[in-house]
């Protein structure tokens, strides 16, 4: 019998997609240990071959990484009234299953955060209050530290790449004015909701990131997965010690399409729940995205896009449907 809390959760999941069950484990992603001078011409490689990779020996200490991890499941564990003084998100906030504004639903709860200070949300102005001091000393101390490791895999990317300075790419991360975000998404188990759902429940479906590079830390539990350049799914086996990289659609048009974006999406786990957090490192608003002319030169290229600005793409990609292939509007 189908309790009546249960019921709801059927009438939600109604709306919820799902897709047709995938094994396949990925035993291929690539590995970088970031103290090997091979590094920079590995990530070139998996970010040319996959748009995605795993950093090991990164140096982030685990404990600053379990403290974000536990500040943020205290935050989830609250009754749904209380988490939703924090929504609903601007896009900034607490969000509960309702993912951007075109209609994208998934099996998540989510805070989206903006790691620049100065833009600070209505709606993120409850993360600030007393009670949540501990939840943002967390993930103030978790944003330095991992924008230090995107900087870094985006200064050995510009090493592989042979482009100078070996800059160009991390000093739009580095630039105060950078409009990165923080994401932290809660998959709750979904037992034997997947059954009745009759196929894989989607938690967050396929998309490209808008930024220039995503790190991504999860627990152990799986469900994420990445589409490989033939357009098979694979499964990603999960590793709580280390980071996934995936390449955005900003470095995309940077690299004249050179390294391409990562088409990924999650499936709920059905016995344990995912916690993942995410930097998205976006660049500037005002940024021009334009083919570096180092790139463009090297192969006497014409750009593939139009020229636009970060706050362009990024505003038309908010107007977008997540599965929808936003660059193909800024295409020459
Ligand atoms: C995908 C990457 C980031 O999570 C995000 C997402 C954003 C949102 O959740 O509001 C978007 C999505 C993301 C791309 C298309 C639009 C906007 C939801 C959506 C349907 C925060 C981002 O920057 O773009």
């Amino acid at each position: 019998m189908v309790v009546l809390s249960q019921q709801a959760t059927l009438n939600e999941l109604f709306h919820i997609n799902t897709c047709k069950p995938t094994s396949y484990v990925f035993k291929g992603v690539p590995e970088v240990d970031l103290s090997d001078p091979e590094a920079k011409t590995l990530i070139v490689n998996a970010c040319t071959e996959f748009g995605f990779f795993k950093v090991v020996n990164h140096q982030v200490p685990l404990e600053l990484i379990t403290n974000l991890e536990n500040e943020t499941l205290k935050f989830f564990g609250q009754p749904q009234l209380e988490k939703e003084k924090a929504g609903p998100p601007d896009p900034f906030g607490y969000g509960s299953k309702i993912i951007g504004t075109n209609g994208d639903v998934g099996w998540v709860e989510y805070l989206l955060l903006n790691t620049n200070p100065d833009v600070i949300s209505l709606k993120s102005l409850f993360l600030l209050q007393q009670n949540t001091k501990n939840f943002r000393c967390a993930a103030e101390e978790y944003i330095v530290a991992v924008k230090e490791v995107c900087c870094e895999v985006l200064e050995l990317m510009a090493d592989g790449l042979r482009i100078e300075p070996r800059n160009v790419f991390s000093r739009l991360v580095r630039d105060e004015r950078s409009d990165s975000c923080l994401r932290v998404n809660h998959y709750a188990a979904c037992g034997e909701l997947q059954a009745l759902s009759g196929g894989n429940l989607i938690g967050f479906g396929e998309h490209t990131d808008p930024q220039i590079i995503s790190v991504l830390r999860s627990n152990n539990a799986s469900g994420l997965q990445i589409c490989l350049r033939d357009g098979t799914w694979v499964s990603i086996p999960p590793d709580h010690t280390s980071f996934f990289i995936s390449v955005g659609d900003s470095l995309q048009v940077i690299t004249n399409g050179e390294l391409k974006s990562v088409k990924h999406r999650v499936l709920t786990d059905t016995s344990m729940s995912r916690l993942s957090m995410i930097y998205f490192g976006g660049p500037p608003l005002n940024e021009k995205l334009v083919p570096l002319p180092s790139i463009l030169g090297s192969k006497e290229q014409q750009s593939l896009y139009k020229e636009f600005t970060w706050r362009e793409y990024k505003n038309a990609a908010y107007k977008s449907k997540l599965a929808y292939n936003r660059l193909s509007l800024f295409e020459k």
